[in-house]
């Protein structure tokens, strides 16, 4: 049988679904698709709660182990504001967290679902208890947003995934002298075409992280079928001083949608990783994913593995500079 994710980097968690809708201590829909950062001795993940109503807000709950025995704060921490913020008004959606140890400060991309489209908005936090907004930093409709955790000759650098009317949905690139107004786009990932199991639609997975070979990025593609679309993972390598460079690419998925939970749910065949978290001490690469659009599962590996794993991959033909290639 096709086990869908034949190089067995990530393995599964046996606890998995970690957190479902029945572990929150609040009637919800849903729970998946969640941030991940450390503050303190705690692995917090900022959940994606989608209501009753089917509009969603960021939920915080913090655990000792990242696995299991999570608490579960008294409040979301982002819930629409529409007094201020009216693209919020059909949720907020799919955050990923940065710690900036320049400003002391996580930022929060997440997806404002607006009456126009999903965009980027950006917060800011430091221990997950409150948060300020930024407000919208990219029109619709654009999502899958992370920051780097540190500025690249001066200014900060955000990978993001804008949606075209014509064409295939592509990962970008794009840079910011505050954190408030963004410009230099550029194309970063191109989405492959035809029978590829990343054609027509990529996006950033879990904020790029830091290694010795290069930032590594882990972005999910979608397979379009017959039965709707498959949500599969890859894993690219970008330049360490230039970011806009991809050094490596996987030509094979690397993770996909062979669980029952993930082959299952309000939305079939999906993975979709939002945060990970690495473990110096132990070499462990812990990722959190949505599942099947319902619930929250865990996988681990080694980061040394998957850094073989991407470093194996073929440097792509044309290695991409923010040199106005928009096609
Ligand atoms: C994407 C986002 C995610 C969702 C995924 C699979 O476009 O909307 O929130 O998990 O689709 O349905």
């Amino acid at each position: 049988m096709n086990t869908g994710d034949e190089t067995q980097l990530f393995h599964r968690h046996p606890g998995n679904p970690i957190i479902t809708a029945a572990s929150l201590p609040y009637p919800a829909n849903a729970v998946f698709n969640a941030g991940v950062g450390r503050v303190g001795d705690d692995t917090i993940l900022l959940l994606r709660v989608e209501d009753l109503r089917g509009i969603s807000h960021l939920q915080v709950a913090r655990s000792a182990d990242g696995e299991s025995g999570w608490r579960f704060d008294p409040a979301p921490l982002l819930a629409p504001a529409l007094d201020r913020h009216p693209e919020e008004v059909w949720g907020c959606e799919d955050p990923r967290l940065t710690w900036l140890p320049e400003l002391d400060e996580w930022a929060i991309a997440y997806t404002a679902y607006s009456r126009r489209g999903p965009l980027v908005s950006l917060a800011m936090s430091t221990d997950f208890t409150e948060v300020r907004r930024l407000g919208p930093i990219m029109p619709p409709e654009d999502k899958d947003a992370s920051l780097f955790p540190r500025r690249f000759d001066g200014r900060w650098a955000m990978i993001h995934r804008p949606s075209p009317l014509r064409g295939n949905a592509h990962m970008w690139m794009s840079y910011s002298p505050d954190l408030r107004h963004w410009g230099d786009h550029s194309l970063l990932l191109e989405a492959r075409d035809g029978a590829w199991w990343d054609a027509g639609k990529i996006g950033l997975g879990p904020p790029p992280l830091e290694t010795r070979e290069g930032w590594l990025v882990c972005y999910h593609g979608v397979h379009t079928t017959a039965a709707g679309p498959i949500y599969r993972l890859g894993l690219a390598l970008l330049d360490l001083e230039d970011p806009r460079v991809v050094l490596r690419r996987t030509d094979e998925w690397i993770f996909g949608p062979t669980a029952p939970y993930e082959r299952v749910g309000d939305v079939n065949m999906v993975v979709f990783p939002t945060g990970w978290a690495h473990d110096p001490a132990t070499d462990q690469l812990s990722l959190y994913y949505g599942a099947g659009d319902s619930v929250v599962a865990l996988a681990t590996a080694r980061l040394d593995e998957v850094l073989d794993c991407v470093m194996a991959a073929p440097e792509p033909q044309h290695r991409q500079r923010a040199n106005g290639d928009a096609s």
